[in-house]
């Protein structure tokens, strides 16, 4: 069996930190890193990069084709806030997208697909303290709808075909290499940039807004972890709740406050306010601890400390 790994939507906040592990990992040349967009990233120009539309079957198979891969991540589809403001063509990339690319691991006889879900697929009905696993799933969101279908579609390739997918739901993602693009978490990120750059932030979701985060050394490590894992010990084949921490932008602007005294914080709620008040504050993770293991290593003290510290020395702070 063939020992590359094609990365899909490679040039997004989680493709580009995960090309960059699994080429640690792997070795560059067996890290096919794939998006519709051009890289920016230095990262991408030690391996192979293709240029990758889901949208394109050709494509798609000459790709497949072409590297014979044997894991797939399949990382690319339109965040929240997108997806709302273009509801069809999140809709058709987000849905139409992962057809074509389940329907080539099939074709192409790859074993393996990494396939993120969201919080997304919980709404307003969903308990939201300690979210279960298994709990009511009644999105309102564009993404969130495409996020559900895509967990159902996820199990039904498992259970009819034999694909062994394997799928977390990520909270909001935070690190310091990426920016996120188009989520309703992104605050969250921005809030450390303008921060630096300017000592506030104007947030667009409003102060009491509890939401569920990790910080992305985490989300990759359970991307990879999970995809790593005994084939035995997946259990849920739809997708996981996966938990790092819960926190609103009050509280992350005192954990700020604590490293740049003299940071303020206004809001100004847009319409991202009404999709994040349909997310869980918390989830409950249990069945991913005890079926895979996972166990975050980062608390908001230490993603606020690693953030700062990271953006001050590097010269990614957006301007
Ligand atoms: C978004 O805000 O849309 C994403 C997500 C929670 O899936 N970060």
């Amino acid at each position: 069996m063939s020992n590359k790994i094609l990365v899909i939507g490679a040039c997004g906040q989680v493709g580009t930190e995960l090309v960059e592990n699994l080429q640690r990992i792997h070795g560059p040349s067996n890290v096919i890193a794939s998006d519709i967009r051009k890289p920016l990233q230095e990262v991408f120009s030690n391996g192979p990069f293709e240029q990758l539309d889901v949208l394109n079957k050709e494509n798609i198979s000459a790709i497949f084709i072409k590297y014979k891969p044997s894991i797939v991540y399949h990382l690319a589809a339109l965040l929240s806030a997108t997806a709302e403001a273009k509801p069809k063509l999140g809709w058709k990339l987000n849905m139409d997208g992962t057809f074509n690319i389940f329907d080539a691991c099939l074709e192409y006889d790859v074993k393996k697909i990494f396939w993120p879900s969201s919080i997304a697929v919980f709404g307003p009905t969903t308990p939201p303290i300690l979210t279960p696993q298994s709990t009511i799933l009644e999105p309102n969101t564009v993404y969130g709808i495409t996020k559900l279908a895509g967990e159902r579609y996820c199990e039904y390739y498992n259970a009819r075909y034999g694909l062994d997918v394997r799928s977390i739901r990520y909270p909001g993602l935070i690190g310091w290499k990426s920016l996120p693009g188009g989520g309703t978490t992104d605050y969250a990120v921005d809030i450390f940039h303008q921060a630096l750059k300017r000592g506030s932030y104007e947030c667009f979701l409003n102060k009491n807004t509890t939401l569920p985060m990790m910080y992305m050394e985490d989300a990759v490590r359970a991307t990879l972890e999970i995809t790593d894992s005994p084939s035995d010990k997946i259990k849920i084949r739809s997708s996981y709740n996966i938990s790092g921490v819960s926190f609103n932008p009050d509280e992350l602007a005192e954990a700020i406050k604590v490293h740049i005294p003299k940071f303020s914080i206004t809001y100004n709620p847009d319409f991202r306010q009404k999709i994040a008040d349909s997310w869980p504050q918390s989830i409950d993770d249990s069945r991913a601890r005890t079926d895979w293991g996972w166990q975050e290593n980062f608390n908001k003290e230490r993603l606020v400390k690693t953030m700062l510290d990271n953006l001050t020395d590097s010269s990614l702070s957006r301007n």
